[in-house]
């Protein structure tokens, strides 16, 4: 179902755009300015959706179905305004409408700004699903935190990252549904008091509580061209002082009002992942805001289809827990039932494990959360007692499958001691959830068999894998329209619903004509972006060359540092005239570094360090040019993605949970060169080997050099092109002016021993890349590989995922 053809005509937009610049916002519609009139789109757009969404929400209603919660700290959207467009099927009304203003609708579509509630590959994931469950059918559900500043802006100064402040609500968002009579008390602090009730049984209540209220805040997220819009709940951090005028009216103004503003502060900003951010109060206190108003949200949903039994909640909720940020869920869960609603705690956990199920993104010991039983108990002191009495079941019950197991007790316990006392919230996931799912085939084998193994013994078939999908809506059909477009020309649009449809697309991968067209869209993106880049950084690039792209978080594991070597090795190469034939390559990197990660930051400086001497150094001409984007973000990503010759999938084996951007590019005719970890081996395997350049050692040879052996100092002295190249980084070629700057990455790989195995990789790193080089002068060959790339991935679309939740996870089914 789409819009009523009556609002769709260009000249109903056309009056809507004007009656919302004049009467929504008070400007004078003559002459029309971009500004505005965006603003007037975007209302118009959404006038258009409201309908849809109230009868989504009011269809869930109606067929009392079983709804799902997907929790996650994190999203990232992206822009609204194009995803609208195209969900109502109104692209070219909208554009015939601005032009007839003397306006252009991709000029307008600039003038948004991303909302970077995200930090990387989690919150783009969770969007993702978001836009699937739309598309799919699936009654379902997005929660989440409003920050007013999302991840910081990133700039670059003399080659070092900035960061500034992202206050993308500085001009209120045509996209927020502000919801202030959907309001909740949020409660912190205080202490569990012991009463005995009227049956003379022990209970507890949680007492002399700090609160502040959670405010919703509504986002729609459409199908594509189906009538279906879910909805995406933001809490916003509300001060209960507004409700509590007394406190004013003692005399202390200032002491309220900021009081006032503390309180809110904890929907203020998103935490930029930071190697730790555990001990942060203010982490914990956001995780526990947005579940508890979720939770308050659920239940009166729950509580207003009139049922007379709890024991029906399972049938009716699913909640999935995006990472552990939302762990806490599981002791709210039983606070609210055993507390609350007196309900005993043999059937509060049953109800508990019923509802729950965990996603686990990474097995980077560092990223894994744990919280200090002394934070945790005095922030929450009742949620405090609910995880000792979970664990102390737990290991009982372990205890008596396994007597004398003392180790086995200590590696499970939701409680670490080694430093002070900490709550392993992985394992309280885990515990309280009937499913645990890794998101690739090799990620979810390294839960089974190294960081879970323990658990998966004790709880045979409750970890599974499901690969990451993205949506092909954003990433294709609005990423890259002249793709989309040719590939309709010959296949039709089937595939925007359904991704498996491009397999339809190998039968051209030899048909000359069709790789001429395949071709020439790839000039085109290659152009556009090649404006893009000389628009933002005044540096021209020619699309005549190799774009070679590595774009994502900056971290050692994703090792940015072994694209760096190789770069240098062909700079050296070039000066030395010791490759008779080189094919000119432009490198592309762009990605945040974690504000406190030091060394991220370093390798930052480095690339840019790398880019400036390339770039300046008349003998290298056109053959080689590194560009280091800065800000990137889900917008930039679409820029980039549809011009991209060759993904770097780089990172240590075993180390990458999955990735998506590899997912990206490849659905967008770029080639890969990749280790065999995440999801590369899932797009290895349907893309097929030979249109994958693989190189680097596996999983298991990464687990065998850290047990001991490796011995990186070796390889450097016997690699004489590797040598060089670290040499020339440690000894200040690249910083003249502070010869010393860049030892600290050197070092980690030398005299720390290469944790990531840069130096292991190096040598089949370059080969490979060799031969990427060979196949880009074969323009048949390399357009035949692109192809295929496209026509098998099929496989990575977001709507499979979901409905591989669907079924085997949440046990919903699509809404007819
Ligand atoms: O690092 C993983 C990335 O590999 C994966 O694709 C993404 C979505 O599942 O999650 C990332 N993990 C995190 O951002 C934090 O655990």
């Amino acid at each position: 179902m789409t819009a009523p053809e009556s609002n769709q005509s260009v000249e109903s937009l056309k009056d809507d755009i004007q009656r919302h610049v004049a009467l929504t916002l008070g400007s004078d519609p003559f002459p029309p300015r971009k500004g505005r009139y965006y603003l007037g789109l975007c209302y118009s757009v959404r006038d258009r959706l409201l309908g849809q969404w109230l009868e989504t929400q009011r269809s869930y209603y109606d067929s009392i179905t079983k709804r799902v919660y997907y929790m996650s700290l994190e999203f990232l959207p992206g822009r609204f305004l194009m995803n609208y467009i195209q969900a109502l099927g109104m692209e070219e009304e909208c554009r015939e409408a601005v032009r007839d203003f003397g306006l252009d609708l991709d000029e307008l579509l600039e003038e948004e700004w991303n909302p970077g509630l995200g930090n990387g590959g989690l919150g783009r994931l969770a969007s993702c699903y978001m836009d699937s469950m739309a598309t799919c059918r699936i009654p379902g559900y997005g929660y989440g935190i409003l920050y007013d500043y999302g991840i910081f802006y990133q700039t670059i100064v003399n080659g070092y990252q900035h960061e500034g402040a992202d206050n993308w609500l500085r001009q209120d968002s045509p996209w927020v549904l502000r919801r202030g009579h959907f309001m909740f008390l949020i409660n912190f602090y205080g202490r569990s008091e012991a009463y005995e009730d009227s049956a003379g049984h022990e209970r507890f209540r949680w007492v002399d509580t700090e609160s502040v209220m959670a405010m919703a805040c509504d986002i729609m997220v459409p199908g594509h061209q189906n009538g279906h819009v879910t909805n995406m709940r933001l809490w916003k951090a509300i001060s209960t002082r507004d409700f509590e005028l007394e406190h004013f009216n003692r005399g202390d103004y200032i002491g309220a009002v900021q009081s006032k503003v503390e309180s809110e502060n904890i929907s203020k900003v998103l935490y930029p992942n930071d190697t730790s951010p555990r001990g942060k109060e203010l982490r914990l206190r956001q995780q526990y805001f947005f579940v508890a108003a979720t939770f308050q949200d659920i239940l009166r949903r729950f509580r207003k289809n009139n049922y007379s039994s709890f024991d029906c909640f399972p049938d009716q909720v699913a909640v999935q827990l995006n990472d552990t940020h939302p762990a806490i869920s599981i002791a709210e869960l039983m606070r609210i039932l055993v507390d609350e609603e007196s309900l005993t705690w043999e059937t509060a956990w049953t109800i508990c494990q019923k509802t729950f199920s965990y996603t686990n993104h990474t097995v980077l010991p560092e990223a894994l959360e744990t919280w200090s039983v002394e934070l945790i108990g005095r922030m929450l002191p009742r949620h405090l007692q609910i995880i000792f009495e979970i664990n102390r079941r737990f290991l009982d019950d372990v205890g008596k499958r396994f007597p004398g197991r003392v180790d086995l007790l200590r590696s499970l316990s939701l409680i670490a001691e080694d430093n002070g006392k900490q709550v392993r919230m992985a394992h309280l996931a885990i515990i309280g959830s009937h499913t645990v799912n890794g998101v690739a085939e090799l990620h979810s084998k390294i839960l089974k068999t190294r960081l879970f193994k323990d658990f998966d013994n004790l709880y045979p078939g409750k970890f599974t894998n499901v690969t990451n999908g993205i949506t092909p809506r954003r990433w294709l059909m609005q990423a890259n329209p002249a793709l989309s477009e040719l590939i309709g020309s010959v296949i039709g649009d089937e595939w925007i619903h359904d991704l498996s449809h491009l397999s339809e697309l190998a039968a051209y991968a030899d048909d000359p004509e069709f790789q001429q067209r395949w071709q020439e869209v790839r000039k085109r993106n290659k152009k556009l972006l090649a404006r893009y880049v000389l628009r933002k950084l005044g540096v021209g690039i020619n699309p005549a060359t190799l774009f070679d792209m590595h774009i994502k978080r900056i971290h050692e594991y994703k090792r940015q540092i072994l694209n760096v070597l190789h770069v240098i090795t062909l700079y050296n190469r070039i000066r030395s005239g010791s490759v008779a034939h080189h094919v000119p390559r432009t490198l592309f990197f762009a990605g945040k570094a974690a504000p406190g990660y030091m060394q991220a930051k370093l390798i930052i400086k480095l690339i840019n360090a790398v880019g400036q001497a390339v770039n300046g150094d008349p003998a290298v001409g056109n053959d080689l040019r590194v560009v280091f984007l800065p800000n990137y973000c889900v917008s930039q990503a679409e820029k980039l993605i549809p011009a991209a010759d060759l993904s770097e999938q780089i990172s240590t084996a075993g180390m990458e949970a999955s990735g998506t951007g590899n997912m990206k590019f490849a659905l967008n005719g770029a080639l890969t060169i990749g280790t065999l970890d995440g999801a590369n081996i899932e797009i290895r395997e349907v893309v097929g080997e030979d249109n994958f350049f693989l190189f680097g050692h596996t999983e298991e040879d990464v687990h065998r050099l850290h047990s001991g052996g490796y011995d990186p100092v070796q390889i450097y002295e016997s690699n004489i092109e590797l040598k060089k190249a670290l040499d020339m980084i440690s000894t200040g070629f690249f910083s003249p002016e502070a010869p010393g700057l860049f030892r600290p990455i050197v070092d980690s790989l030398l005299a720390h021993g290469d944790y990531y195995l840069v130096l292991a990789d190096y040598a089949k790193y370059v080969a490979e890349q060799a031969r990427v080089s060979k196949c880009y002068e074969d323009p048949a060959l390399w357009t035949r590989m692109s192809i295929l790339n496209t026509a098998n991935m099929g496989k990575f679309s977001s709507d499979r995922s979901i409905m591989e939740y669907a079924r085997n996870i949440w046990k919903v089914s699509p809404l007819t």
